[in-house]
């Protein structure tokens, strides 16, 4: 007999799906839903990440399909980055050449290996058709004052030569490619996103449990809200004598524990303040802090050095003189780079007083040891001490009066602060989106007029690439020098690009309208998709590329153009997958081929692999799998369905059939169907594998397989297994009869419904007795062990009234099914 192919099913279906245009949005009748992937980089070809992540994303949108809803599932390529750039560099080419032979290479990998997208929909972010809409966004940005320029110093990877947004240095070193990060004072491109920080972290309310909470948690701590007072302080000596400077504390409650001050020492106030014979010093330490990166300086375990600044500032709530420091541990870029230095309650501000011999004065007692001799700063509650008219309070009492009263003396006020930083977006690369600004000397800034976008990328190849520190683009003299479009006269280009996180964080709304040409999208069509009903992807995106989604959504919606605050209705996460607990990279050596998986299991094995592993968000390790088993399994679904096509496929309805497999494969169906909704696919393949062997047994020795109840049951197996081995399912599908061709598509033919008459009931019914006599009934589950059916009992309504208080001597118990009580 015929044996189960999977090859010949990957390449006999294929076409066909492809002339049914099967997962196009339009052929299924049911309500909208959106389903998206994180899309990938083009780096090469599809690895083990990418077979994970899309088996994932494939079968949640196969769900929804085959429930009859009407789904979008898009694919596209996020396009622009170093990468490209690098490879070209080294082969003498443009990036435009390597990446999209890759994309190419890509697309023919995914339509075998997750075939559920609707291609009509593609797009790629290098494509001058989506950029023109990025720079059109761009210059409305810079019209609402959401795009501005600053010198600042800025994080440097000296090898890359470009700049790197705060989240791209991961300790201290660049994410790309490893090297130490250093400081350079350049002026780039921000967008605004602190003016959004509130609502950032406020709209996350409504995400709630439809979003992992550890990725609310990691946006929260981004985003980093603090809640304390800014308080004045008046300098006295120095250049800056009589005048105030203004500290960020979280802590004004220890106001009078305050022993000195410190600026951050790469702040101007630094230089301001700082008395004349103090300067050398001064300028001398700012040179040894310029090097360092905002992570090494908040590091605690470094040792404090400063320089005194010769002067001291008056606490305005007791009048006393404190000596002002500057120190690199004080960051120029958070709060106001000022802070009021306790050192009995802050660690940071201990290490620092002991390294320079300044007082420690313990203002809240917490009954910890003494922090002078102890060296650790105490951070409990406790009660105010050494504080005049606050003594005897407690923290928050004091917290919340002194600041009023600094409010009523007009010396301070409370504050919320942000971690969060303005978005450095511009970069000194080649192969990204083209800033669409015209630098002119005589208008100054001036946006590119919409009806002259895109400004298209020069051709430009191998070592005119190699970075030079600026632009690659700022050496191109044809495309540099342009006609200022306001006054015509001389002007240049602005020669940056646009980091490839600006070009993620709005695709999923091109992707609704990929080919619309009179605006970034087609607001009828956004309006029918959007937002996404469910993002899949990779928990490294937990924090920026959700952010600055969050953020160019709330923008857009500010502007009108979408009616939505929030992009993404939920959330899931995949997790990797790893080789012997190890992640899998090139330089340890232990790449699994993805290719070579597929070609020696199939599409469908590996993908059931992948999703019968773990749970999605948990790691897959390939060596502890099967692939074989997968087959195998395949294999024996095939020849089910083999079996009772050859039995021949009218013998009647399922209520004639044998109840007893019929009410068997409706409990697997009725579970299963709560398991995909919950994303438990690896529970959701072990139940098939149950339900393949409950078949197996009825063809085998029991009803036969030509009883249609095992008919009923064999097509609901293959409905079910159509979302996680597609190929496999329609091949069963066509065996039993259907006339795939035509249109009778597994992947068209829905979910199984159970029939709730089949299903047997979960519980029983416990009855419990008093002393002999009925006083209450539970319903419970079967399993129940006797030591929780009799705590249900004892606490139950009817028991505790019979009780009427008197103590409970002893307890028969016989789960599930009966109870008796003997009172004391
Ligand atoms: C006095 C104090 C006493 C503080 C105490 C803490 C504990 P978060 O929660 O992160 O906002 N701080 C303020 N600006 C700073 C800067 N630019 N660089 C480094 N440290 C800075 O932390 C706010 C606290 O961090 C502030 O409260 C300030 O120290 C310090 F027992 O003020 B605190």
């Amino acid at each position: 007999s015929q044996s189960y192919d999977p090859r010949a099913a990957q390449d006999r279906w294929l076409p066909v799906w492809d002339a049914l245009e099967l997962y196009e949005p339009g052929k299924r009748p049911g309500p909208r839903s959106y389903i998206l992937d994180m899309f990938p980089y083009p780096s090469g070809d599809l690895h083990m990440g990418h077979a994970e992540a899309y088996a994932i994303g494939d079968a949640v949108a196969r769900f929804h399909m085959q429930r009859g809803e009407d789904v979008l599932h898009p694919i596209g390529w996020d396009s622009f980055g170093l990468p490209a750039e690098n490879a070209a560099i080294k082969r003498g080419i443009n990036p435009r050449e390597w990446t999209y032979s890759n994309i190419e290479t890509q697309a023919e990998s995914f339509r075998r290996y997750a075939p559920s997208f609707s291609w009509s929909h593609r797009l790629q972010t290098s494509d001058p058709d989506y950029y023109r809409w990025q720079q059109w966004l761009f210059t409305r940005f810079l019209e609402r004052g959401l795009a501005y320029r600053k010198a600042s110093p800025v994080n440097w990877c000296p090898k890359d030569q470009t700049v790197l947004a705060n989240e791209q240095v991961v300790a201290g070193r660049c994410e790309r490619c490893g090297t130490q990060v250093t400081k350079r004072t350049l002026t780039q491109w921000y967008l605004r996103i602190t003016d959004y920080a509130e609502r950032l972290l406020d709209d996350m309310t409504a995400l709630e449990g439809t979003w992992p909470s550890r990725v609310l948690l990691m946006q929260r701590n981004w985003i980093g809200r603090s809640q304390g007072a800014e308080v004045d302080f008046v300098v006295s000596g120095g250049p800056s004598d009589g005048q105030t400077i203004t500290v960020y504390t979280t802590r004004p409650d220890t106001l009078f524990g305050a022993t000195f001050a410190v600026v951050a020492a790469d702040a101007e106030a630094a230089l301001e303040l700082c008395a004349p014979e103090q300067r050398e010093a001064l300028e001398a330490y700012r040179a040894e802090v310029a090097g360092l990166s905002d992570l090494d300086r908040e590091a605690t375990n470094r040792p404090k050095t400063g320089v005194p600044l010769g002067i001291t500032v008056i606490n305005p709530v007791n009048g006393e003189h404190i000596p002002v420091w500057a120190a690199d541990y004080v960051l120029a870029g958070y709060g106001t780079g000022v802070i009021m230095a306790v050192p009995a309650h802050d660690q940071r501000d201990l290490d620092f007083a002991r390294a320079f011999g300044l007082p420690v004065r313990v203002v809240l007692d917490t009954g910890e040891a003494d922090p002078h001799e102890s060296g650790v700063a105490t951070s409990g509650d406790g009660v105010i001490v050494n504080s005049g008219p606050y003594d005897g309070r407690s923290k928050a009492e004091a917290i919340a009066t002194i600041i009023a009263d600094l409010d009523a003396a007009g010396t301070g006020k409370a504050t919320t602060n942000y971690r969060l930083r303005d978005w450095l977006i511009s970069r000194q690369r080649y192969w990204g989106c083209p800033i669409p600004v015209i630098h002119c000397p005589v208008d100054g800034m001036v946006p590119v007029p919409d009806d002259q976008l895109p400004v298209t990328l020069p051709d430009m190849r191998g070592e005119e690439l190699s970075p030079k520190g600026e632009s690659p683009l700022a050496s191109n003299h044809d495309w540099l020098h342009v006609e200022c479009p306001k006054c015509g006269g001389p002007a240049e280009r602005d020669s940056d690009t646009m980091d490839t996180f600006v070009d993620s964080s709005w695709y999923f709304i091109r992707f609704a309208s990929p080919n619309y040409t009179d605006g970034p999208f087609d607001p009828d069509e956004v309006r029918k998709w959007l937002p996404v009903d469910q993002y899949v992807g990779g928990v490294e995106h937990a924090i920026l590329h959700l952010l600055y989604s969050r953020f160019i959504t709330k923008v857009l919606y500010d502007m009108g153009m979408v009616e939505f605050t929030e992009p993404f209705r939920a959330l899931l996460n995949q997790g990797s997958v790893v080789l012997d607990g190890a992640a899998m990279s090139k330089s340890l050596g232990n790449m699994v081929e993805l290719g070579e998986e597929l070609a020696s299991y199939g599409v469908d094995a590996i993908r059931v692999t992948m999703l019968f592993a773990s749970p999605p968000e948990a790691d897959v390790d390939w060596a502890d799998v099967s692939p074989t088993g997968s087959v195998k399994w395949l294999a024996r679904v095939w020849r089910v369905a083999q079996d009772v096509a050859a039995a021949g496929l009218d013998q009647g309805e399922p209520a004639t059939g044998d109840q007893a497999v019929r009410r068997g494969v409706h409990a697997i169906v009725e579970e299963n169907t709560r398991l995909m909704e919950g994303f438990r696919f690896n529970v959701v393949i072990a139940r098939l594998q149950e339900l393949t062997n409950l078949l197996r047994k009825a063809i085998d020795s029991g009803a036969g397989a030509g009883d249609p109840a095992v008919r009923e049951g064999a097509e609901a197996l293959v409905r079910m297994l159509s979302t996680v081995a597609p190929f496999t399912a329609e091949d069963c599908w066509a065996a039993m009869g259907h006339d795939v061709e035509s249109g009778d598509s597994v992947h068209l033919a829905g979910w199984p419904t159970a029939l709730p008459e089949l299903l047997v009931h979960a519980t029983v019914t416990c009855v419990v007795q008093v002393q002999g006599k009925v006083r209450e009934r539970l319903e419970v589950s079967p399993d129940i062990s006797d030591a929780e059916l009799e705590a249900l009992a004892v606490a139950s309504d009817g028991v505790v009234k019979a009780l009427a208080g008197r103590p409970v001597a002893k307890v028969i118990v016989r789960a599930p099914k009966l109870v008796n009580i003997l009172p004391g």
